[in-house]
């Protein structure tokens, strides 16, 4: 083991001065970088099925796909599969809860409408025993009172008083979880809402949801406590005509309530030749603060694991290169039930957090200058040289110094832990 350490200081010492003789200074990358977190999504652990219902992942246009064993069936089982990823994950992280995994004493059930802080207090536990922040986000699907596969913009007054209330009633368990947590709740607003085939009146819907997320906001909150966020779709399953909380639509409504709610991002929302990193310096031209969910979407929204790929490193390199960190909330979104579940998390949280960290150790000034100058070969040619350098030794740096497993050998653990625990699941 001390050998380990000592190899892995030794190469650390090496790529630091090839990093240096770049002009970047890779001590200052890792500490900057430590202090950001990455946002862990329970949903990923139980296939997005929650305690509130006995069925599947049932509307909303989202879907899991697979039958690895193990999901996670309880709270209790939920929270030790959090915490066996966790472990394997290096650095700060938050919580991000769905409304649906309330927590009920045996007979209390509620339903959404009349969700309260007291359901969400074991995750309020959970979370501050371990030191994470909470973010969270109002459950407009899986529920019997989609009607028509509309909730916040039904034409039935009914079904939408219903889900504005529901709204609401999340916003207190924001405001709860920000205070207890001492650290700010993101709570994101995201509904399938949308029809199959061509509507017949566009318009309608949006004024209607435009309206009931605004009653939802006019609950009282502070805004550097709770940061409700929009997030838009292009489609979903069985809604691939009509979206009603679209790109322009999300985007309008946060510039127009700017001091009220933010717009949230995520990169498997788009047209598949949109790419968010472009968007992301857009959006920063006009707002303060903006959110995203990280996932990846293969030929369509399909929620699979985050991986280190090209976009990805490139939605980071913006964030980094527009001096954003502490402007951007940053939360995972995928749900993979066709392999082991706490891999699916560590490989996801892992690959977005070598994303940013070789974001931060990428000489963006030096990069801006050529641009600037005109000097275009240079800019190409150093674009593809600083694809060579050696970041996987800065990368085992991070997570010796946050005493997490290494690449080769955080999987052993998640074998193990599957044959002592998850293999034992009905
Ligand atoms: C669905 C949205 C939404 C959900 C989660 C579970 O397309 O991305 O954010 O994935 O809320
Ligand atoms: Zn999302």
């Amino acid at each position: 083991m001390a050998q380990n350490e000592e190899r892995i200081q030794r190469q650390y010492e090496d790529a630091k001065a090839v990093y240096a003789g770049f002009g970047v200074d890779t001590d200052e990358a890792l500490a900057e970088f430590r202090r950001i977190p990455l946002s862990l999504h329970c949903w990923q652990g139980d296939d997005v099925v929650g305690f509130d219902q006995d069925g599947p992942l049932g509307s909303g246009g989202i879907q899991t796909t697979g039958n690895y064993p193990g999901r996670a069936r309880t709270p209790e089982q939920l929270m030790a599969d959090m915490d066996k990823a966790m472990t394997l994950c290096p650095g700060k992280k938050k919580l991000n809860l769905h409304a649906s995994y309330a927590i009920f004493e045996p007979g209390e059930k509620v339903d959404r409408d009349k969700l309260e802080p007291k359901h969400f207090q074991k995750w309020v536990d959970f979370a501050k025993e371990r030191g994470l922040g909470i973010d969270f986000n109002p459950t407009f699907f899986s529920h019997p009172m989609q009607k028509d596969g509309l909730t916040l913009s039904s034409p039935d007054e009914n079904v939408r008083g219903f889900w504005i209330e529901h709204g609401k009633a999340c916003i207190r368990i924001a405001r709860y979880f920000a205070q207890e947590t001492g650290m700010p709740c993101v709570m994101n607003i995201w509904t399938g809402d949308g029809y199959k085939d061509i509507p017949a009146d566009r318009m309608g819907p949006r004024m209607r949801y435009k309206a009931a997320i605004e009653q939802i906001l006019s609950e009282p909150y502070a805004f550097d406590q709770v940061k409700p966020c929009v997030e838009s779709k292009v489609f979903g399953i069985g809604v691939e005509a009509y979206t009603v909380g679209s790109a322009e639509f999300t985007l309008n409504f946060a510039a127009e309530h700017k001091n009220k709610c933010l717009p949230l991002m995520d990169n498997g929302h788009y047209h598949p030749t949109e790419v968010v990193s472009d968007k992301i310096p857009a959006l920063l031209c006009f707002f303060p603060e903006i959110a995203f969910h990280i996932t990846r979407g293969v030929r369509w929204d399909s929620d699979h694991v985050v991986l280190l790929e090209d976009e990805i490193r490139e939605m980071a390199r913006e964030i980094v290169r527009c001096g954003a960190l502490d402007r951007c909330h940053m939360a995972l979104d995928f749900f993979d039930a066709s392999i082991n579940r706490i891999a699916a998390w560590v490989v996801g949280f892992r690959s977005w957090q070598k994303a940013l960290l070789s974001a931060l150790c990428t000489p963006h000034e030096r990069l801006q200058k050529l641009q600037n100058e005109g000097r275009f070969t240079e800019l190409m040619v150093l674009q593809e040289e600083l694809k060579m350098l050696p970041f996987g030794d800065v990368w085992n740096r991070y997570c010796e110094e946050c005493g997490v497993a290494g690449d080769a050998t955080w999987f052993e653990e998640v074998q193990r832990y599957e044959a002592d625990v998850l293999s034992n699941r009905k």
